[in-house]
């Protein structure tokens, strides 16, 4: 057997009720196995697979906090420290009901390749709670983030771990996090990205991840000879990530049909309105239902079904397994060019095979949201300078960075008779960095 499918199936038996860690871990080593073939006695002598799979370090925390009612509620607190071979761990927190082990392991291992083809020194980690903040008061979500930190605080600081934002964390969660850690620590330091602007954020890191899934796309299509301006689009969730894919698609001349929640979802056949959006998602904290007040020719659908409108782009951005074969069939059948994944792992395997064997242009979220963690970096970088860049600047460096990962994933593709299979490409240029600093420094 080869070595790539020994530890595929140690994997599975290692970690069993983790399909969503079995998952990732298959679509990155399956990619690595002309890496691997190559390397193959050193890589098994040095076991780099087995560390590579196996988390640094996990952590597990009760998280109890008292509700408005007066009762003491208990969630459960996750850090995974996944690899710290290139810089200090580096990723979000997931606060959403159906968080366990298994999903912030997928997380935190995506998000080590992730991390490396920003080009930044950064490692991998990933960490959140079971917490759901939806229908929560102000002071109910401050209870479980002071909760959850007074545990947390012990793991991370500016140079060793710092966490970030992820779905049901944001702005809010970010300053109610950062303010328990100064209180229980008494450092002011950067020991955690997107924080606001009045307290060591960085300008343009709201909207990193769904500019930077622009910037990636109009480079993959621009390296393919196709202008990414006139083209219609298909967007899913109506987050973080994909209210800035929605603005920037827009300014880049996008015209965005769709978007939806976990309920439904939103067509628009003049093309989603930004400022409504952000009004009902970030103000309100409202439903999408909510959308056809604002815009009286909109349609608003119960269940699944953005991919099923006639689009040029898809855009997933909610949550992971969201864009199933079906879906890429249906996406297809309508001509689609491209897809690329502002969320992490969007797109079932099955639905991804599927639409690179059709042709369809397919940018994997590791590259195609990475914006995101690339500019948590550089508002690690303004934290340890002490100084605040304007937002052109950061901007213009998401921009380079995008568009050096693009033509990174796609020459590793090329070096590797993969052309043009950006799955393949990203996952090696990701690997390659991580493996040769594992090999420098040792056994550990
Ligand atoms: P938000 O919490 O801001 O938004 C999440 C969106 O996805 C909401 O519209 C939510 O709907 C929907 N959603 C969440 N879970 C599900 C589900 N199980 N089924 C259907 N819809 C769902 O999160 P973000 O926008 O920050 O994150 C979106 C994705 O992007 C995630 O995969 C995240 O890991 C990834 N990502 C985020 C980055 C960031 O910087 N924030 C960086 C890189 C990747 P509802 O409100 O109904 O729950
Ligand atoms: O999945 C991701 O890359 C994020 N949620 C952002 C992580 C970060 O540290 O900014």
């Amino acid at each position: 057997m080869s070595y790539v499918d020994e530890i595929i199936e140690a994997v599975v038996a290692k970690n069993p009720s983790e399909p969503e860690f079995h998952q990732a871990v298959k679509e990155v080593l399956n990619s690595l196995r002309p890496v691997v073939d190559a390397n193959e006695d050193k890589y098994r002598r040095e076991a780099i697979l087995e560390r590579l799979v196996e988390p640094e370090r996990q952590m597990k925390f009760r998280v109890p906090w008292v509700d408005d009612k007066g009762q003491v509620q208990v969630n459960t607190g996750y850090r995974v420290q996944f690899n710290s071979a290139i810089g200090p761990y580096k990723g979000g927190l997931r606060l959403h009901p159906s968080v366990n082990l298994g999903i912030i392991k997928f997380l935190g291992f995506e998000q080590i390749f992730k991390n490396s083809l920003t080009g930044l020194p950064i490692g991998g980690g990933k960490g959140g709670s079971d917490f759901d903040p939806k229908g929560k008061s102000d002071r109910e979500v401050m209870a479980f983030c002071q909760s959850f930190m007074t545990e947390l605080c012990k793991y991370i600081g500016e140079n060793t771990d710092v966490p970030a934002g992820d779905i049901g964390t944001g702005a809010r969660e970010i300053g109610y996090l950062y303010g328990q850690y100064k209180r229980l620590t008494g450092l002011y330091e950067g020991v955690l990205t997107g924080k606001g602007l009045s307290y060591g954020g960085s300008l343009a890191r709201t909207e990193a991840t769904g500019y930077g899934l622009l910037y990636l796309t109009q480079e993959m299509l621009k390296m393919n000879g196709i202008d990414i301006a006139g083209k219609t689009a298909a967007v899913s969730g109506s987050g973080n990530v994909a209210i800035y894919a929605i603005q920037k698609a827009q300014q880049l001349g996008v015209k965005v049909l769709t978007c939806s929640d976990s309920n439904g979802w939103v067509y628009d056949p003049n093309g989603i309105d930004v400022a409504a959006l952000k009004e009902i998602k970030e103000v309100k904290r409202a439903r999408l239902t909510e959308y056809k007040n604002y815009r009286p020719n909109s349609e608003y659908h119960e269940g699944r079904g953005v991919w099923t409108v006639k689009v040029d782009l898809a855009l997933p951005c909610a949550t992971q397994n969201e864009l199933h074969l079906e879906d890429a069939k249906a996406l297809v059948a309508n001509g689609v060019t491209a897809v690329a994944e502002g969320a992490n792992m969007p797109t079932t395997l099955e639905a991804t095979e599927y639409l690179q064997e059709q042709g369809v242009l397919f940018a994997p979220g590791k590259a195609a949201n990475a914006g995101g963690v690339a500019t948590s970096a550089l508002e690690m970088s303004q934290n340890s300078e002490r100084l605040s860049w304007t937002f052109e600047e950061v901007d213009a460096k998401l921009q380079g960075i995008m568009v050096n990962i693009c033509h990174n994933m796609a020459d590793a593709a090329e070096r590797y008779g993969f052309a043009k299979n950006y799955v393949v490409g990203a996952n090696i240029a990701g690997f390659e960095k991580v493996v040769d600093a594992m090999l420098a420094q040792g056994v550990v």
